[in-house]
């Protein structure tokens, strides 16, 4: 079985629609690929609440109860690494990680992340795309690589800037989005890294 550990620092909407795809389309059954952790960096998710419900190991890593980013990504990775994980899901995860952590799960680490990359890396992405005047915005899902922002692209999704969106307006569009192709883009992933 391929076990699916899945980072956020939030809400975890991202999360829920990958728990829900796996469970609706049978990913054990057909894909031989299972979701078995939650992680967060702040103890307050809301989204780990929703995991537990789900039967989920759901724990959080307070970053800053760490003196490094090097001493925080270590414990992160032992406690991932406890679940033998073919595939780390970056959902809505909001610190940086280091050289090393990214390097241990090489080829094996994707995020989704608000913006039509490589427009927009970095944070604020909504009112930097409203700022700017786009036109068009959306969601990357990428591989996770040392540079922020800037792996492999595997998917993507596009929605309009419409005339009177704020950051939180368009973010919500977005986000539909987000729900849409992570779940798709993690299948084809998984089954790419079982076809090797
Ligand atoms: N780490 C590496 N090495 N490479 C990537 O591509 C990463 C990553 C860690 C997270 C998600 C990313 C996003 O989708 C992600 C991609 C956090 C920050 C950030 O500046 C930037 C990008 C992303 C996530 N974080 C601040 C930090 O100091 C903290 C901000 C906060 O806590 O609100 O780590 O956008
Ligand atoms: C999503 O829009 C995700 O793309 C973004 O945060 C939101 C998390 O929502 N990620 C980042 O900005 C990473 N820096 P969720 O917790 O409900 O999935």
């Amino acid at each position: 079985m391929k076990n699916i550990v899945i980072l956020i620092s939030g809400s975890g909407s991202n999360m829920q629609a990958i728990v829900e795809a796996a469970r609706v389309q049978r990913w054990a059954e057909k894909q031989g690929a299972q979701v078995v952790a939650v992680f967060s960096n702040r103890p307050d998710a809301t989204g780990l609440a929703w995991a537990r419900t789900q039967g989920l190991a759901a724990q959080s890593l307070d970053h800053k109860a760490f003196d490094s980013r090097e001493a925080f990504d270590h414990a992160l990775m032992q406690a991932i690494d406890a679940f033998d994980p073919a595939l780390v899901v970056l959902a809505g995860f909001m610190r940086i990680l280091t050289p090393g952590f990214v390097a241990h799960y090489a080829g094996r680490m994707v995020n989704i992340h608000p913006s039509l990359l490589p427009a927009f890396a970095g944070l604020n992405t909504h009112a930097r795309a409203i700022e700017a005047g786009c036109k068009f915005a959306g969601a990357t899902v990428h591989e996770v690589t040392a540079e922020l922002d800037h792996g492999a692209i595997l998917a993507q999704a596009v929605v309009p800037v419409l005339p009177d969106d704020t950051p939180e307006v368009l973010a919500a569009r977005v986000l539909t989005q987000e729900h849409r192709i992570y779940p798709q883009a993690i299948a084809e992933k998984i089954a790419a890294l079982r076809s090797r």
